[in-house]
């Protein structure tokens, strides 16, 4: 019960990642809110399963790329769950697309999405925990695609590393205030984000022989580092950035 007493919030917490990360925390002993785009069923059924483990839950539904939505998702979740120690950054987006023609749109909504929303949502909790006084952890998604490209990706790698790049410069801003913050960086894990892309076989046997661990990653496997970065076992941990992969990015030859 590394959680235990403690609130946590998380940005696109109805499926995938963020989901898995919400239930790690509940396991952990945490109360929850979660943020969603869309999938009201999703994100019921995960308020549901983090009651069902005893634990307080709460869902606001909002779109990240709109700077409003971060003071209503913090403010709604601490009314509703009294205070944050924990903020999860994870709502993201990758809609694979050529470099070449690339449309306008898609690149912008990808950066509003992975990039602005980060920026303000990490904003609006970490003001929260400052009013609060005693401190917190930020945790934020980023992923092995802030280290390495991806011909599809070129509008989202570098949202991931900015993503990283903002929690190393957050840990400095924040660190007098006692909050942490922290990156994920997670390899190629199954959900929605990569059906498509990994319904070609030839590409997903490609992915799962890179990995020295011998499987593609499921949402699971990033509970526990999550849980790790925003516990008090961490608390000597700040501005650093742990690899969930397999093993993936080292694998050179
Ligand atoms: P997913 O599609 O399964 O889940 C995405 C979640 O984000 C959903 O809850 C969705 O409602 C929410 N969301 C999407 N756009 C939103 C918006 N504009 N406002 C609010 N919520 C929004 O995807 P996932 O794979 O779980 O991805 C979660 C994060 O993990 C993303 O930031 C992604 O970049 C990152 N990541 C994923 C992988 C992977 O292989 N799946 C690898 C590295 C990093
Ligand atoms: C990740 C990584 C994965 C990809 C997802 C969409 O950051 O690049 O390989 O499947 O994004």
């Amino acid at each position: 019960m590394l959680l235990q007493g403690k609130t946590m919030l998380v940005t696109g917490g109805s499926a995938g990642i963020g989901r898995a990360a919400a239930v790690g925390a509940a396991r952990h002993g945490a109360d929850v809110a979660i943020n969603y785009l869309h999938d009201d069923e999703g994100a019921a059924s995960c308020v549901a399963e983090i009651e069902a483990l005893g634990r307080r839950a709460f869902a606001l539904h909002g779109d990240v790329a709109d700077p409003e939505t971060a003071n209503s998702f913090v403010d709604s979740a601490v009314a509703a769950l009294g205070k944050v120690d924990i903020f999860v950054n994870n709502a993201g987006i990758c809609p694979f697309h050529a470099f070449l023609d690339m449309p306008v749109e898609t690149f912008e909504r990808t950066m509003r999405v992975n990039l602005h929303g980060a920026y303000f949502m990490v904003q609006a909790a970490a003001n929260r925990m400052v009013a609060q006084g005693h401190g917190g952890s930020i945790v934020a998604v980023s992923s092995i695609s802030a280290l390495v490209g991806g011909e599809y990706q070129t509008h989202y790698t570098p949202t991931k590393a900015g993503v990283h790049s903002l929690m190393q410069s957050a840990a400095i801003a924040l660190g007098r205030h006692g909050i942490r913050c922290n990156s994920v960086l997670p390899g190629t894990i199954l959900t929605d984000i990569n059906k498509d892309d990994l319904a070609d076989p030839a590409k997903r046997a490609y992915m799962e022989g890179r990995i020295p661990l011998g499987r593609l990653g499921q949402p699971d496997d990033l509970a526990g580092p999550i849980v790790f970065l925003a516990s008090d076992l961490a608390h000597y941990v700040t501005g650093a950035a742990l690899l969930v992969d397999g093993g993936a990015f080292v694998n050179l030859q």
